[in-house]
């Protein structure tokens, strides 16, 4: 297959297809250009709601913290008081309906309000990643919670409301859509019911996948002793990457503490590249994709972190999903190939 004309690549995890079109990239663009602010912020902001010790939109006081911190969302979209799970009664097959319920909480990296996670020294990046743990071990527990979404939008592009480095994580009582597709289709992996498997392997989907770019290398960014740094072969955003473990994981809180010290350099590492791609900081959506904390085993599961940046061929010129990615399939010009390259050269 010639990789320079226009084809589609499947992606196993979601069992979705994204168009390519590599002969499309030098297109003239007439379009929207971003206003990103570079503005130097001091490092405390007595304005902010984030910063330590000041007060928050809803009265509550920050503490004078010098580490991570957590705490529970002012205005949450999801309520913690259990309530009944069970189907709205509407009268028809097509009108479904649950009561939803969870927990919604902000984390705030650093009490330093002008660095961002890449800015950050890995000590403190460990101390989040440390706390991802912690906050996956409190609720996972709990009996009304099943899933665990760890993830930080970055960058007012991404519609962050406040360059204060921070995260968030909203945990619930139901398996979000991303996470029922990602484990129907490593379950179908690791049964031999993909698409094109002629038997059953002996290892979970996204580590037979590792192995794979490992012996390829042409998507690989980076690896560290525990951990590799990927374009993925079906990316959709111009410079998508992931981070997975080299060894079987299905949840952060079974990483140990080298693995976790691994995790904070590689995050290090990938977001201090991000930034030097069009020298500006780079925004992204990223999050932690793990098992499901329903109690079940979920053998089929390999945890993994997915940035999503939405930048295409400078600080200002930004990928949109309209159109015919709307209505029909993502589509990408830039290859991921290309896209690797490009980033490998900076990490
Ligand atoms: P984003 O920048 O990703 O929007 O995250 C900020 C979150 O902080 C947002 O979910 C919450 C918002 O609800 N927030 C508070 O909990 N308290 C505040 O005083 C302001 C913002
Ligand atoms: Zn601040």
């Amino acid at each position: 297959m010639d990789w320079s004309l226009p084809h589609r690549r499947y992606n196993p995890l979601t069992d979705e297809w994204l168009l390519v079109s590599p002969q499309r990239a030098q297109r003239p663009w007439l379009g929207a250009v971003e206003r990103i602010s570079e503005a130097r912020r001091p490092a405390y902001d007595p304005t902010c709601y984030l910063c330590p010790s000041n007060r928050r939109a809803r009265g509550a006081v920050n503490p004078d913290y010098t580490g991570v911190f957590v705490f529970d969302n002012d205005f949450p979209a999801l309520v913690s008081q259990p309530l009944p799970l069970e189907e709205a009664q509407l009268g028809s097959p097509l009108l479904r309906a649950q009561a939803e319920h969870g927990v919604c909480r902000v984390i705030c990296f650093s009490p330093r309000h002008d660095l961002t996670l890449a800015e950050l020294p890995v000590a403190q990046i460990r101390a989040v990643v440390d706390t991802w743990v912690a906050q996956c071990e409190e609720l996972g527990a709990r009996e009304d919670i099943v899933y665990i979404q760890l993830f930080e939008n970055k960058g007012e592009i991404m519609g962050a409301s406040n360059p204060h480095p921070h995260g968030q994580l909203w945990a619930t009582a139901h398996l979000p859509t991303e996470i029922v597709k990602e484990t129907r289709n490593q379950q179908r992996y690791l049964h031999g019911e993909l698409p094109g498997q002629s038997s059953a392997p002996s290892a979970p989907l996204l580590l037979d996948y590792l192995h794979v770019e490992l012996a390829q290398e042409a998507r690989v960014l980076f690896e560290n002793d525990h951990f590799v740094a990927l374009v993925p072969f079906w990316a959709v955003w111009p410079f998508e990457t992931m981070i997975l473990p080299r060894r079987h994981v299905r949840r952060i809180v079974e990483l140990s503490s080298a693995e976790r010290e691994a995790l904070a350099e590689a995050l290090k590492r990938l977001t201090t590249g991000y930034d030097r791609l069009f020298e500006v900081s780079f925004p992204y959506t990223m999050g932690v994709h793990q098992a499901p904390y329903d109690g079940e085993a979920h053998e089929e599961w390999q945890l993994h972190l997915h940035f999503y940046p939405p930048l295409l061929r400078s600080a200002t010129v930004r990928k949109f999903m309209v159109g015919y990615e709307m209505l029909a399939q993502p589509q990408r010009d830039l290859t991921p190939e290309q896209a690797a390259a490009r980033l490998r050269a900076l990490m």
